[in-house]
């Protein structure tokens, strides 16, 4: 079986899961009447410190209903550039929302500055975009896992009140900030008006994330989310795994966590990597390559060594650890990267170069 690093989407539910989805109480969602349902979304709302909490299938549709839910057609989503919104969520809230994507320069440990949002806030003009809404994420994907601080988003919000803007948290992986950190959710979620966070991801439930917020926003998500055709009927058979995600997969992050360090000190030791072991403070390892070696390739080959992970572009490679990860996959797939390295890095020559030098 493959050693699968692309993701820790690809996690599998675990069997208390599987249980637990097939003794499901359930009813029709749409008319607020499933019960396992309304459970995850009380016990998520309580977990965030929000009003209340909304059940959606996936962090895309989180993302999006949250987003129209607080800006009107022609505002302006101040985003990070380095963020998934605005890499990998197919543009929607532009597509759907009618909403402008104002991209604002995101540091390589994954923070975007009060002051460079402050910066980005056009004044009130009749020939501006006006701004409708700030977004947040964190941990932040592309900026390896980094973890941004709670004081970092006090900032923020700060600047948000005094504008009267929402502010919405990307939280697609705020367990991992939890234990990394060792802090509860409201670290964080107490500075932002939403939030948006993923079951499916490193708590390993098969489907769902959830949006958290005040009354009236929650219940403008729900309007957007019926409109998406996210309205899921007897849906509790997927909140029972979520249920199950909350109550027993949230603290055994740390083992991913371990994983991920040891496996990006591991490999910042090989020749050919470029990386500073230092930014794997969760289960993200974002690496590049020496010059030279083309990362393409190297993915390639390591995949014929049965060995998965992702290019993110512009030489910019990602291993993810996750529940389907051991540490001893952590050290096969640190030698099956040497290995493939040595292949493809050219050694001394002997009777060139190298046996010159002796004589
Ligand atoms: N990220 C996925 C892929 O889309 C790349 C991954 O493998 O990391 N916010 C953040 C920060 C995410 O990382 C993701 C998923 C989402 C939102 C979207 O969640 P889904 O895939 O449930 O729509």
């Amino acid at each position: 079986m493959a050693i699968d690093l692309r993701s820790d989407t690809v996690t599998l539910p675990s069997p208390r899961m599987r249980e637990a989805m097939a003794r499901a109480e359930v009813g029709d969602d749409v008319f607020g009447e499933d019960p396992t349902i309304n459970a995850l979304e009380a016990l998520v709302a309580e977990r965030t410190g929000k009003d209340a909490a909304l059940f959606v299938a996936s962090g895309t549709m989180g993302n999006l209903s949250s987003l129209l839910a607080h800006a009107q057609r022609g505002q302006e989503v101040i985003l990070g550039d380095e963020s998934h919104i605005y890499h990998y969520e197919a543009g929607g809230a532009s597509a759907l929302g009618g909403l402008v994507f104002h991209p604002v320069a995101t540091r390589d440990d994954g923070v975007m500055p009060a002051a460079a949002i402050a910066a980005a806030l056009r004044p009130r003009a009749d020939w501006l975009a006006p701004p409708g809404v700030i977004c947040l994420e964190n941990t932040h994907n592309r900026c390896s896992g980094a973890v941004m601080s709670p004081d970092d988003f006090a900032a923020i919000g700060e600047l948000a009140r005094a504008n009267r803007l929402p502010v919405h948290l990307d939280g697609a992986r705020l367990f991992n900030a939890s234990v990394a950190m060792g802090l509860p959710l409201r670290a964080w979620t107490d500075h932002v008006t939403s939030v948006q966070v993923c079951l499916s991801k490193g708590l390993a439930a098969p489907v769902g994330s959830l949006v958290a917020g005040p009354r009236d926003f929650v219940a403008r998500a729900r309007r957007v989310r019926k409109m998406l055709g996210g309205g899921m009927r007897q849906a509790g058979v997927l909140a029972a795994a979520g249920l199950v995600a909350l109550e027993e997969m949230v603290d055994r992050l740390a083992e991913d966590h371990a994983n991920a360090r040891w496996l990006a000190s591991g490999l910042a030791r090989l020749p050919g990597v470029v990386l500073d072991a230092n930014r794997a403070v969760t289960n993200i390892v974002v690496f590049g390559l020496a010059a030279g070696l083309d990362s393409a390739a190297f993915v390639n080959a390591l995949r014929q060594e049965g060995v998965l992970i992702i290019d993110l572009g512009r030489g910019r490679l990602r291993a993810v650890t996750h529940y389907g990860i051991t540490a001893d996959d952590c050290r096969a797939a640190l030698a099956a990267c040497e290995r493939t390295l040595a292949r493809m890095t050219p050694g001394p020559r002997l009777g060139t170069e190298s046996a010159n030098h002796v004589r």
